[in-house]
Formats: structure tokens, C-alpha cells, sequence
């Protein structure tokens, strides 16, 4: 009775859980989650608020109810990073034993309909990480002024050629990880706090031998809301990427063999 009742319960629990950052998002918030609940896609999803001035946790709080089980929310008490507030989902969704956990904005620059494309890189075709990239193919970015693009374009030139990962788009963060890749790498010692936290992750990705794919998305820019990039995230991204890589030389990345993919494979089953 007790393993029926638990194989019933584990055939509804979806494996994918999508984690979207928020602060004052209120203009894309509801029309977002209704999006991604949308899609042919079984995706839960989990928002991290850090208390955004704009309240917009207390319309995910109204959506909660109406969406029990599917989805979640974290709220922090003040605005502390993009890269912390992913962190804390990782934790959660690992502790929740997802298999595929995707960060995603919430201000539609990615298309949700594109989830559906990580997630088959992911489950059929391999990767471990699958990066929905604006670079894998020309320079698909609409909307951006110039500046933006080139700017965003050269750095990423400029962490390929430092770092030495073979990543067309370094500083994406529209991503789907499988488990064992949130599992390896030592989450407290994840330094960065803006883009840099995406760079710093898809290094280490690539450090610890995953299996990385680019899959081509077209990005658009915000149409709501506001921007949250700053000079100072992009200084912190400039001079941590060079400190990221003097300091991979003094260390091994080696993988324990308990955290091999197939072994959490077989027990999230
Ligand atoms: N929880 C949390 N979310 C954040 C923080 N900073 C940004 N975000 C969210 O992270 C996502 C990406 O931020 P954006 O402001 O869109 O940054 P961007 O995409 O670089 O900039 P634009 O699209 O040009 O506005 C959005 O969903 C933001 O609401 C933060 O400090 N904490
Ligand atoms: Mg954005």
C-alpha cells in the first residue's frame, strides 16, 4: 500500500523546476508564471524575491495558492544578488530532488517556449549543462542599443580567450543544469554575485569535464520593468574572471565517484 501510494505520489512530482530571480518585477511576474504553467512542459517553478519595493511577492503569493504544488517562493529580506538568490534555489531544488533545474528572468528576454529545447538537450541529447545562447549563431540579441550588444558580445570574446572554455555565449543565464552538476561543484565557494556568477558556474561546469550544449535562442530586451545591471556588476565580472582563472591553477577538479550521474539518476527515479 505504502510503495503504491509513493509511486503514485513520484509519477505527479515533475523533474524540472525553473528558478526565476525577481526584484520589482511586477509588470512581468503574473503573465510569466501563467506562461511557463502554459507549456506542453511539466515545469514547477520557484521565484526568489529579495523583497522587491514593488511588491512583487505578494502577487506570486496570490498565484501560490492557485497554483499549489508547482509553485514556490523564497522571499529574502533585501536585495543581495542574482548569484545568491540562485544559489539559495539551487539548494532548495536539490534538496527537493529535482533532476533538471533551469534559471531562467523574469522579463521575458528569454522565451519560455524555449525551456522545452534545454530541456530535451538535457534529457535526450546528453549535455549536462544546456545553455540557451545568443552567440552559437551570429548575434541574436533584438532590441539591444548597439552599445549593449557589442559590449556584451566582447565580453564574452574576452572570457573565452581568458578562461580558455569553448562557450560562445560566457555570460548567458538562461541555462537547464541536470542535478549532478549542482551536486559537484561546491556551492559556498561560488564567489561572484552578478554575470560574473554565471561565468564562475559554467567555468566550473566545464572545469569538473560536464558536458556542456549550446543551443541557439533568440534574445530579446525587456519591454517592462526595469534593468538591474550596474558598472559595478560588470567590474566584478572584469576582475573576477581573471582571479577565477590564476586560482584554477592551484586546484584539482575532480569529481567523487558517489556523485556520478548515473547513481542519482537511478535514485531520483
Ligand atoms: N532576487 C534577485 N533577483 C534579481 C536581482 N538582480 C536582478 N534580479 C532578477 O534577475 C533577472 C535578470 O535581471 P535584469 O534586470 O533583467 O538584468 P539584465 O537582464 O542583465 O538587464 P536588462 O534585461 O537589460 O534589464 C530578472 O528577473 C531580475 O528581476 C537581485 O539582486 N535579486
Ligand atoms: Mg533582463
Amino acid at each position: 500500500m505504502l510503495f503504491l501510494h509513493n509511486l503514485i505520489n513520484t509519477n505527479k512530482v515533475p523533474d524540472s523546476i525553473v528558478i526565476i530571480p525577481t526584484f520589482n518585477e511586477k509588470e512581468n511576474i503574473e503573465r510569466i508564471i501563467r506562461e511557463v504553467f502554459s507549456l506542453e512542459g511539466d515545469f514547477n517553478i520557484l521565484i526568489i524575491d529579495d523583497n522587491s519595493p514593488d511588491r512583487t511577492a505578494s502577487i506570486v503569493k496570490e498565484l501560490v495558492s492557485e497554483y499549489q504544488n508547482r509553485l514556490f517562493l523564497i522571499e529574502r529580506t533585501g536585495k543581495l544578488g542574482l548569484g545568491t538568490a540562485y544559489i539559495a534555489g539551487f539548494r532548495w531544488a536539490l534538496e527537493h530532488h529535482y533532476e533538471y533545474i533551469f534559471e531562467m528572468d523574469a522579463d521575458f528576454s528569454h522565451d519560455p517556449h524555449d525551456l522545452m529545447r534545454l530541456y530535451d538537450a538535457c534529457k535526450n541529447q546528453g549535455a549536462e549543462l544546456a545553455i540557451g545562447s545568443r552567440y552559437k549563431s551570429g548575434i541574436n540579441v533584438i532590441n539591444w542599443p548597439l552599445k549593449r550588444v557589442l559590449m556584451s558580445y566582447f565580453a564574452s570574446v574576452f572570457v573565452r580567450k581568458i578562461t580558455g572554455m569553448p562557450i560562445m555565449d560566457t555570460t548567458a543565464g538562461f541555462k537547464c543544469y541536470r542535478r549532478t552538476v549542482l551536486d559537484t561543484i561546491d556551492l559556498d565557494k561560488i564567489r561572484m554575485k552578478g554575470y560574473g556568477f554565471q561565468i564562475e558556474m559554467k567555468f566550473k561546469t566545464w572545469k569538473y569535464g560536464f558536458k556542456i550544449m549550446e543551443i541557439p535562442i533568440i534574445f530579446t530586451d525587456r519591454k517592462e520593468g526595469t534593468s538591474k545591471m550596474s558598472g559595478s556588476i560588470f567590474g566584478e565580472a572584469f576582475k573576477g574572471v581573471i582571479k577565477m582563472k590564476i586560482q584554477s591553477y592551484f586546484r584539482t577538479y575532480k569529481r567523487s565517484s558517489a556523485l556520478k550521474p548515473e547513481t542519482k539518476q537511478e535514485k531520483h527515479v
